[in-house]
């Protein structure tokens, strides 16, 4: 054959390849989107052979979207970050048929609908699996990335392009329905691993000696964030899409369309999603998807009900985590029986004092559980739960296993419980805030500090590796850290006196992995605080509007308090954090030792650099909504009218704060104008 291919011009060449990727793309949506093979498997391979060897035969050729590429292009150094157009967010949950029907109730009263009325919904089940979101440009697989914080993720485009089910190029499915593709189209789905081949993995790493994975989720995401592609193509990933970004040149008026055109684009949803009407169907489409979840080759963990009208959907808007339209309605979590052996309590990070139940260890769910949380004094009382009781325990998802009540108990009883006085790690006495007790030595408590040189270590944090809980133990008992900023002090011959397991080349490891953090991402930094109520995201957003620790420390409230997603409870807490001198000085002390937070790269919404106010009530959304927009177009918001105000969107019945914009000579906009302006990057999901 080669000696054939040999005399073809380079144009012959680029054309013969072209007609094998297109006829192959089609063959790869008749098998994988619409489960009708319309060749032997025998002719496809020929195919396929026939394209890698003109491919050899002109490497020059060979693009990434190539089918012969799945196996997986060059290993990367690190994932490159991603902004969404469109924010990924969360779906609310629902555990109960009351849930599901407060769910139901609560849309219908939003769109002035009679209590009665049967709601239209697009019922899918949920798969277990990884969000992602794939961007086609002009049919092209042009990027992939993993949903992360939902505002920006992870670039996983050449992981992505390693699963069969994903076409490289929209136009041979495009070209079988007769329609074009669209210029834009953001597709988003839940990458999971097959039950088969998550067995499968597991065999062979049981063989080899590494470590099992817990589930297929944690398989699915292992394989996805490979930095080499060849590992995530061996691991036999697949995909089922659930619903679209922004895609352009195409209305839809329903979800279900929406899904439909995936699949007519050769993206396939899953083959169970259908229209149901009213309270009734969602429970009977719950309880089919539930019998029929043994029988599949992939996990569900429930099913998902959305509003089908895409114009009811804009209505209904969204909060900060999820949009009001949606719902998770889940399975019951899994539960077993166990002997409970005594009651530990445990001291977290901040100080708060954990009653943990020490189980008989029982398998549940696949995994070997034995402790799980009694969360707190009440609710170990509540439920009267005493050492030698027999418990139920649960476990949903990933969440840490709960006891969920006493199922017999011997006659003789052990006496109730009681939250110990005095910390059970350094004796300072206890307080109760709430429900909570907590010791109140703060970072003096070495459990406390323990547990915050842990997190700051943490790979969502630091990602200093070498510094595990064990560690970090040691360390502190032998007085070698007495606050984060002492881990940049460490030396060779500090960490070799421990003993413990350290020799040169593990010193050496942690060194380097220390020097290595002196840069992290400005968002991990202020995570890695371990402020109060400041997780991942809210670091996330503080990094975005105030680029650099020193203007963090130096907001204002008002300002912290302007931000979506950080709300009354968690802005004092920040304050509070940097106005603590002890804070501040570790702080300057890591300032010193020569870490130096990276800013996020500039926003490159279309509200780059511009600020907006407020003022009067919005008719189709909420202020909370309206600053959200904002901020995802990479704009700003304000609380007051300054000389950095760019526009004051107008409301109805505004209030001074028009009068004075007039005064300072700022934009006025109408909603409508402010709504357009946005619209082309930020639509409502
Ligand atoms: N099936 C399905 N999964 N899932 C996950 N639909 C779906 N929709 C989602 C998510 C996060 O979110 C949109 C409703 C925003």
């Amino acid at each position: 054959m080669s000696k054939k291919l040999k005399n073809l011009s380079e144009d012959e060449a680029a054309r013969k390849i072209k007609a094998l990727r297109q006829e192959i793309e089609a063959h790869n949506y008749s098998y994988y989107t619409l489960d009708k093979p319309e060749v032997t498997d025998a002719e496809y391979d020929r195919l396929m052979r026939s394209l890698v060897a003109l491919e050899e035969e002109y490497p020059a050729l060979i693009t990434p979207d190539s089918p012969t590429q799945r196996v997986g292009a060059r290993p990367l150094d690190t994932f490159g970050q991603v902004r969404h157009t469109l924010p990924m967010l969360s779906l609310a949950n629902a555990f109960s048929v009351e849930e599901a029907a407060k769910f139901d109730e609560r849309i219908k009263k939003i769109l002035k609908l009679p209590a009665d009325y049967l709601m239209e919904y697009a019922a899918e089940p949920k798969m277990d699996g990884l969000a992602v979101e794939l961007v086609y440009e002009d049919g092209t697989l042009t990027r992939a990335s993993t949903r992360g914080d939902g505002v920006s993720g992870e670039d996983v485009t050449e992981n992505i392009r390693t699963i069969k089910s994903i076409p490289q190029d929209l136009r041979a499915a495009g070209a079988k329905r007769g329609g074009a593709v669209p210029p834009l189209l953001e597709a988003r789905g839940e990458v999971i691993m097959p039950l088969s081949g998550f067995k499968k993995l597991n065999k062979e790493r049981e063989a080899s000696g590494e470590a099992l994975f817990a589930n297929p989720r944690n398989a699915a995401a292992g394989a996805l964030r490979q930095l080499d592609p060849a590992v995530t193509a061996s691991r036999r990933l697949d995909i089922y899409f659930y619903g679209v970004g922004i895609v352009e040149g195409v209305d839809f008026k329903t979800h279900m369309e929406s899904l439909q055109f995936l699949r007519a684009m050769g993206l396939k949803f899953n083959p169970y999603a259908r229209i149901i009407k009213g309270l009734d169907e969602v429970y009977a489409y719950f309880e089919e998807i539930r019998e029929k979840r043994e029988t599949l080759d992939y996990e569900l963990d429930g099913t998902v009900i959305k509003v089908n009208d895409l114009s009811l959907q804009t209505r209904l808007g969204q909060t900060a985590r999820s949009p009001k339209w949606a719902l998770a309605y889940k399975f019951a979590p899994m539960q077993e029986q166990t002997l409970l052996l005594r009651i530990d309590v445990s001291v977290g990070r901040t100080g708060a004092l954990t009653p943990v139940a020490i189980l008989e260890p029982v398998e549940l769910a696949g995994v070997t559980v034995g402790r799980a949380t009694l969360h707190n004094e009440d609710e170990v009382l509540r439920k009267d739960v005493r050492p030698g009781d027999t418990v139920i325990i649960e476990r949903a998802g990933d969440v840490i296993p709960e006891v969920v009540c006493v199922a017999t108990s011997p006659q003789e009883r052990a006496a109730p419980f009681t939250m110990p006085d005095k910390c059970p790690v350094c004796a300072s006495p206890v307080e109760k805030t709430g429900a909570i007790h907590y010791c109140i030595a703060g970072l003096g408590c070495p459990a406390q500090l323990k547990k915050s040189i842990e997190h700051f270590c943490s790979k969502k944090a630091l990602d200093i590796t070498g510094l595990g809980a064990k560690a970090v133990e040691n360390f502190v008992d032998k007085g070698l850290l007495k606050d984060v900023a002492g881990i940049y002090e460490l030396t060779k011959e500090k960490i070799l006196s421990l003993g413990e397991g350290w020799a040169e080349l593990s010193a050496s490891n942690l060194l380097a992995s220390i020097e290595a953090s002196k840069k992290p991402p400005l968002a991990s930094f202020i995570f890695a605080l371990g402020i109060k109520g400041v997780g991942e995201r809210t670091a996330s957003v503080l990094a975005r509007r105030f680029r650099s620790i020193e203007t963090l420390m130096e907001a204002e409230l008002p300002e912290l308090l302007d931000l979506s997603d950080i709300g009354p409870l968690i802005a004092p807490g920040i304050k509070e954090f940097f106005s603590e001198e002890r804070n501040r000085a570790v702080i300057d002390k890591l300032r010193a030792a020569g870490l130096r937070p990276l800013p996020p790269p500039e926003s490159e919404g279309v509200l780059k650099g511009k600020t907006f106010l407020f003022t009067g009530a919005l008719s189709t959304i909420s202020r909370e909504e309206a600053k959200r927009l904002v901020q995802s177009a990479g704009g700003d918001t304000a609380s007051s009218v300054s000389k950095r105000l760019n526009y004051l969107v107008v409301g109805e019945k505004p209030g001074s704060k028009l009068k004075k914009a007039r005064e300072m000579h700022v934009t006025i906009l109408t909603e409508e104008e402010f709504l357009s302006m946005v619209k082309k990057s930020v639509a409502v999901d």
